[in-house]
């Protein structure tokens, strides 16, 4: 049996629930394909102590692809990451109060890297299913972009293939603010599609993902 580790994260910022923990959670144990089943693990909001978890998940679990994903405060759709960067620069502090500004996530590593997931077809396949979804060309500088990274850098030179994806806020944690928002259903359709499409894609599709600013 081969694994897809598929990882959310505990809600952070005085927020009761993080939509990508509760929507993962629903994919545990789903089977995609003959002989690979999806694992989901739910990953610590802090700077100090992800990385350890996050290797510790890689080492017990050897998975065949893994795929983290993370609240995107904002986003209004399903944001398949790019690309991670070599910085740290936290705006708010973490659950365990740690707030490092302009830090490298790897002291001495490169710059960034580049998701290894097929991230045009997963946007096609999704909106495809009448999901909203698109490239986003920065996941940040605060855990995810964090994890994001150190992932990149741990299966860096292997052919596990691995990335990031953001999910919008669930629409009861916005009532009072009219941000954007997704339903858990929906959320959990899109990152199931994500997720099939990633593992069964052999070649890339060519499509603009791009921005102008
Ligand atoms: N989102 C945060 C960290 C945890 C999460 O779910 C981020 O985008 O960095």
């Amino acid at each position: 049996m081969q694994t897809v580790l598929l990882m959310g994260f505990e809600p952070f910022d005085q927020d009761p629930v993080n939509p990508s923990w509760e929507a993962v959670r629903q994919l545990d144990g789903v089977q995609l394909a003959e002989g690979v089943q999806i694992a989901a693990r739910r990953l610590p909001c802090a700077f100090s102590t992800v990385g350890k978890c996050l290797t510790g998940l890689i080492a017990e679990l050897r998975p065949a692809m893994v795929i983290a994903t993370g609240l995107g405060p904002g986003r209004s759709d399903i944001s398949i990451e790019r690309v991670a960067i070599n910085v740290n620069d936290a705006r708010i502090p973490d659950n365990l109060g740690e707030q490092p500004i302009d830090t490298a996530v790897v002291v001495g590593g490169p710059a960034a890297y580049f998701s290894t997931l097929p991230i045009k077809a997963m946007v096609k396949a999704l909106r495809d299913a009448g999901v909203a979804a698109s490239v986003s060309q920065t996941a940040g500088t605060f855990v995810c972009n964090q994890v994001f990274y150190l992932l990149q850098h741990a299966l860096v030179g292997t052919d596990v293939r691995s990335g990031f994806i953001h999910v919008p806020n669930l629409p009861e944690q916005v009532a009072d603010t009219g941000q954007a928002s997704m339903p858990l259903v929906t959320t959990v359709e899109g990152l199931r599609e994500a997720v099939r499409v990633a593992w069964s894609t052999e070649v890339e599709t060519v499509q603009s993902g791009g921005q102008i600013s």
